[in-house]
């Protein structure tokens, strides 16, 4: 993107997003894609597989591997992982973070973040979730 006058604040705007990012479809590519759009830099917090646990949720993958995918994509600026609810004050901080952006099945969540960042939850993309990708396969 060229920086302007007009959209020098854009360019600038650090974002962050949270996530397990387990068997990564379409729609974890389109909140990325999008979370990237609202802002210039994009953090993404991938879930430990501790955390997953603690989340009652079983990867197929671990952490390692669905990190380096998240890494490899272009519109990723840096990685971190997520081992608990309660870090993402210190995330927003210590990465000079201007905006939250999640998946809105989390619309509400992450309100009490807003004295420290914007929050902003964008539509999830229907019918796709790696439990329907495990359901399907199953299937097939
Ligand atoms: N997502 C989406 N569309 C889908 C599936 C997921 O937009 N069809 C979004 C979710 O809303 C979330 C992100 O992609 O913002 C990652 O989804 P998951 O990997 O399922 O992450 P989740 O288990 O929701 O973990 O602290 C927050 C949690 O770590 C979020």
């Amino acid at each position: 993107m060229e920086v302007n006058e007009d959209n020098i604040e854009k360019c600038q705007k650090r974002i962050i997003t949270y996530g397990t990012f387990d068997l990564f479809h379409y729609g974890h590519l389109r909140l990325i894609k999008r979370a990237k759009a609202l802002g210039g830099y994009l953090v993404v917090a991938v879930s430990t597989d501790l955390f997953n646990t603690i989340k009652g949720k079983v990867c197929h993958y671990p952490y390692k591997h669905r990190a380096q995918i998240v890494e490899a994509l272009k519109h990723v600026d840096k990685v971190i992982p997520e081992s608990s609810w309660d870090q993402k004050v210190k995330d927003i901080i210590e990465h000079d973070i201007d905006m939250l952006v999640m998946g809105d099945d989390w619309t509400g969540k992450f309100d009490h973040l807003k004295s420290h960042c914007d929050v902003v939850y964008l539509s999830r993309t229907p019918n796709i979730s790696s439990t329907i990708i495990k359901m399907e396969l199953s299937q097939s």
